[in-house]
């Protein structure tokens, strides 16, 4: 390892302790090094305070004066709820910047690295820059496209079930598979679940690790039948609650949002190209029987979610919206967690649906990351565009 990536990386590990507190807004790391020693550090620490870069500079023990700044993100050059950082790093005297990843805010890209360089500072970019992308995979999807980053996540047997035959599935995975999870959870906007899982465990859905960051709990119930007492509606007071449904009832939506319960109305998932025809025309009002059997689009609420400024979206099942998230084409990550178990027989499988008829209508996945986790294993896969 070099004396630049040395740095580069310390200032990946600085940012890593944002983690959860910064969203929408990226994770970024800035180490300062005058003569071989660091002499200031900084990270961004939470959303709309003091970035990476402000925070080293006011960290320094020293005159920075003549110094290198190693920061994981293009420094920017916009005035948002900061001033810009790239005004910063001229009047400090820094004469070199070692850059990790661009960004891809329109107000920024390449925009910062052309102040600097007008002004005297010499820029290496790129520098370890795949290492910094891996930190921001959630800022870079949502920042062009105001689609939340989202991620499909399940543990299941060796044999591919998540739940016995019965439906009982606490627990399939060991603790530090289910400590990994509670990370994810912290590191996310939201957590999703279909009405299925609601009505069936009853779950909290909070972040329950070392310093949380407790995401927002969203449910998508087409006909709104989230019980009163669910432990959801209890807590809805404590740590929001978004529940998406169509056309609902009017006294059971007022009870909702008495109980603390954010209720969005989310559109239909045509069933077929004349349904979506209607739909778009406005034309379309389904009755309670024409209603049986669908379900209002995750696409849709994903982007009613993004659209609230959440960046990103954990979804944890079950069966029927895992489905949605293949079908409606808006997956970023699968996670898998594989038990050493078998379940065998009429266990439930991870995602529900028709499924495809024949292997090479497959959805392509990528080489997965594996990790392991106690007996466990994690695999990570993205989605290969098809
Ligand atoms: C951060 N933290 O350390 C860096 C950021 O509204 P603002 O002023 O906080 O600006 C947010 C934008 O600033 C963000 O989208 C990104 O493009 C840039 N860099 N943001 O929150 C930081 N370096
Ligand atoms: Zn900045």
């Amino acid at each position: 390892m070099t004396e630049h990536s040395f740095y580069m990386e310390r200032a990946i590990q600085l940012a890593k302790r944002g983690t959860g507190f910064t969203n929408p807004n990226p994770l970024v790391g800035a180490v300062i090094v005058k003569d071989h020693r660091i002499i200031g550090e900084g990270w961004h620490a939470r959303y709309g305070d003091l970035h990476a870069e402000r925070n080293a500079l006011k960290n320094c023990t020293e005159d920075p004066a003549g110094a290198t700044m190693y920061v994981t993100l293009e420094p920017c050059c916009h005035h948002g709820k900061q001033p810009p950082c790239t005004e910063a790093l001229v009047e400090s005297g820094i004469r070199r910047v070692y850059i990790g990843s661009r960004d891809f805010n329109p107000l920024v890209f390449g925009k910062g690295v052309q102040y600097l360089e007008e002004h005297g500072i010499e820029v290496i970019p790129d520098f370890l820059r795949e290492a910094c992308d891996k930190l921001n995979p959630i800022f870079f999807r949502y920042i062009g496209t105001k689609m939340p980053y989202t991620i499909l996540k399940y543990a299941m047997t060796a044999d591919g079930k998540i739940a016995c035959a019965g439906g009982a599935s606490k627990w399939v995975t060991g603790e530090a598979a289910r400590a990994h999870v509670q990370q994810t959870r912290k590191r996310v906007a939201a957590i999703c679940v279909g009405i299925g899982t609601v009505l069936a465990d009853d779950p909290l859905l909070t972040c329950r690790c070392e310093n949380p960051s407790q995401p927002v709990r969203v449910v998508l119930d087409t006909r709104l039948r989230i019980p009163m007492e669910s432990r959801l509606v209890q807590t809805a007071k404590e740590v929001p609650v978004i529940v998406f449904c169509y056309a609902p009832d009017k006294d059971k939506k007022a009870a909702l949002e008495a109980a603390g319960v954010t209720v969005l109305e989310a559109k239909l998932l045509p069933k077929e190209e004349l349904d979506e025809l209607f739909m778009r025309l406005g034309e379309f009002q389904l009755s309670k029987e024409e209603l049986n059997g669908r379900h209002i689009s995750l696409r849709n609420c994903l982007e009613q979610l993004g659209q609230r400024g959440l960046d990103s979206v954990l979804i944890e099942g079950g069966a029927t919206i895992h489905a949605a998230a293949l079908q409606e084409n808006c997956c970023d990550l699968v996670q898998v967690y594989v038990a050493p178990k078998l379940f065998g027989g009429d266990g439930l499988s991870p995602i529900g649906g028709m499924g495809i008829t024949t292997p090479d209508k497959a959805v392509l996945l990528s080489e997965p990351t594996i990790t392991r986790l106690g007996q466990d294993l994690l695999l990570e896969y993205t989605r290969k565009e098809q």
